[in-house]
């Protein structure tokens, strides 16, 4: 290199140096978001669930792809049965492959939800008259070909399974094949992908009772039996005010069965106090005890959220005095759950 080339890349190389690291450090100071808290507390994302059709709203769709505040998404219904197998053996994907480029483009983890549920089917396996090894059939194929086409995730392969006294739910799988199609599932998704995690997803087994008792049970069944499970996936859609006492040592108990577990819904509804600030500072308070129980449990490995705007979210906010269960409001303002958010993964 020349004499006065080699003086002007030092003179580049040294101007960057002052420069560069003080506009990061000016970004290091400025730049907040719910996934950044979630990987500086060692998770490995803090996500949310989507429905494409939200994606016009471009304020909607600017957040969402933003890393720092969501490195991981789930699916909130365009990967479920009525929509991936409408017809006996026919798969259509194309709903579900929007999310999942999505994904890809933004480089974001992709959370697969779910095969088995026993709602939103189409009407061939509800109305189904199925023999037992008929519907064994059914199940593991339709298992088998959705975690296939969405191989390298996480997926909810059985999704509330359980009734909140513990036993198990009475639907067109558990009546024709008793729960022996919980293994049936687990194993096709296996089949289907070696790398798989592979989960069971529910309600109310957020602290600890009847239906989280009945679902370690479960697990420790399975994996007795060597059926392979994963993780249990605690969906959280939980009330402002009722947050249960024993989040963190429910998830203890159920990591030490040696599986891992992850906040897979997580919504906090106002019930009988309008959105007012006492209402938001509780929710704001109640977002970060439970962010702070996965935050202090090593195998919770990350957190979702049931969408995130107030506009979005499956719980109606009509009547007025239930819903505006998310961190964002429904004009896309910060509510102080946000902040209960960041401050329950330090
Ligand atoms: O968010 C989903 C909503 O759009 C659907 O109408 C609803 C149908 O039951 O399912 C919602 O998602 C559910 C999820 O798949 C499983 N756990 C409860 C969620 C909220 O109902």
């Amino acid at each position: 290199m020349h004499h006065l080339g080699r003086f002007f890349a030092l003179f580049v190389l040294l101007a960057g140096a002052v420069a560069l690291p003080a506009s990061d450090a000016v970004d290091g100071r400025t730049k907040k978001g719910l996934n950044l808290a979630a990987k500086a507390a060692k998770k490995l994302y803090l996500g949310t669930a989507t429905n494409s059709e939200e994606w016009n709203d471009t304020t909607y769709y600017s957040i969402l792809e933003d890393n720092a505040e969501f490195g991981q998404i789930t699916a909130a219904n365009v990967m479920k049965w009525f929509d991936t197998e409408p017809e006996p053996g026919v798969f259509t994907f194309q709903d579900g492959d929007v999310i999942a480029n999505f994904v890809k483009k933004t480089g974001k983890k992709l959370r697969g939800h779910n095969c088995v549920w026993h709602n939103q089917l189409p009407d061939w396996v509800v109305n189904g008259t199925f023999t037992a090894p008929e519907l064994a059939f059914v199940v593991e194929r339709h298992c088998f070909e959705l975690v296939h086409h969405y191989r390298g995730q996480v997926w909810d392969v059985i999704n509330e399974s359980l009734n909140d006294d513990g036993t198990f739910r009475s639907d067109i799988f558990y009546d024709t094949l008793n729960s022996t199609y919980i293994p049936i599932a687990l194993r096709a998704a296996r089949r289907a992908d070696p790398h798989a995690k592979l989960y069971i997803n529910d309600y109310n087994i957020e602290g600890t009772g009847a239906k989280a008792t009945a679902l370690k049970n479960l697990v420790k069944s399975l994996k007795r039996q060597g059926v392979p499970i994963d993780g249990v996936g605690i969906q959280s859609h939980l009330t402002v005010g009722q947050v249960p006492t024993t989040l963190r040592q429910n998830m203890e108990e159920f990591v030490a069965l040696g599986i891992e577990v992850a906040i897979t819904e997580l919504d906090i509804r106002l019930l009988n106090t309008t959105a007012n600030e006492e209402g938001l500072a509780r929710q704001k308070a109640d977002y970060e005890t439970v962010i702070s129980a996965c935050n202090a449990v090593e195998k919770c490995v990350g957190v979702t959220l049931w969408d995130f705007t107030d506009k979005f979210s499956w719980i109606p906010t009509t009547p007025p005095n239930e819903g505006y269960p998310c961190p964002w409001d429904e004009n896309y303002v910060k509510k102080p759950a946000y902040e209960g958010i960041i401050q329950g993964f330090q």
